[in-house]
């Protein structure tokens, strides 16, 4: 069994809703357990003319491969109705794994570490609900550095 951690978002029909359905088919996933669901956090969009986001950082228990994860988090994300039009455009879910155990994954479907996540107040701090003290990115960064460059800021939690 390996720890992961996946990133949840939603910005359309129910945010919260989908999340939480987003939950339950994570812990339906085989081999799987959800170990941890962090609370979850409004911000504005990235891109300007969205809906704000909700999102969220759950942490799973798995011994499903990295790639097999991947399609089974894409799976669910189809199941719940996501359309891939535009890079950037808002979705029903957005299921992400940001960190697989202590791995550095540079594959053309995945890169672990989550590229984007350094620097994301909504992911940097949910996730840090879910780690114990001192918790290192598998790149060796402190999870606190990143968070004190960081600020909470645009960020409701609900
Ligand atoms: N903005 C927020 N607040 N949350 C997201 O999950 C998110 N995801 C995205 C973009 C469009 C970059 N903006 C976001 O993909």
């Amino acid at each position: 069994m390996v720890r992961v951690y996946i990133g949840l978002g939603s910005n359309l029909a129910n945010p919260q809703k989908q999340l939480r359905s987003a939950i339950e088919a994570l812990a339906l996933l085989p081999d799987t357990q959800v170990a941890g669901v962090s609370s979850f956090y409004a911000s504005d969009s990235l891109s300007p003319g969205q809906p704000r986001y909700t999102n969220a950082v759950a942490a799973l228990d798995t011994t499903l491969e990295p790639i097999a994860l991947l399609d089974a988090l894409q799976a669910i994300e189809a199941d719940q109705g996501r359309e891939r039009k535009e890079r950037w455009g808002p979705r029903t879910l957005d299921l992400d794994i940001l960190l697989y155990a202590d791995r550095v994954i540079d594959e053309p479907r995945l890169k672990v570490p989550h590229y984007h996540m350094h620097a994301r107040p909504f992911v940097l701090y949910p996730l840090a609900e879910l780690v114990p003290e001192g918790f290192r990115l598998a790149d060796q960064r402190p999870l606190s550095q990143l968070l004190a460059d960081c600020p909470f800021v645009g960020l409701e939690r609900l």
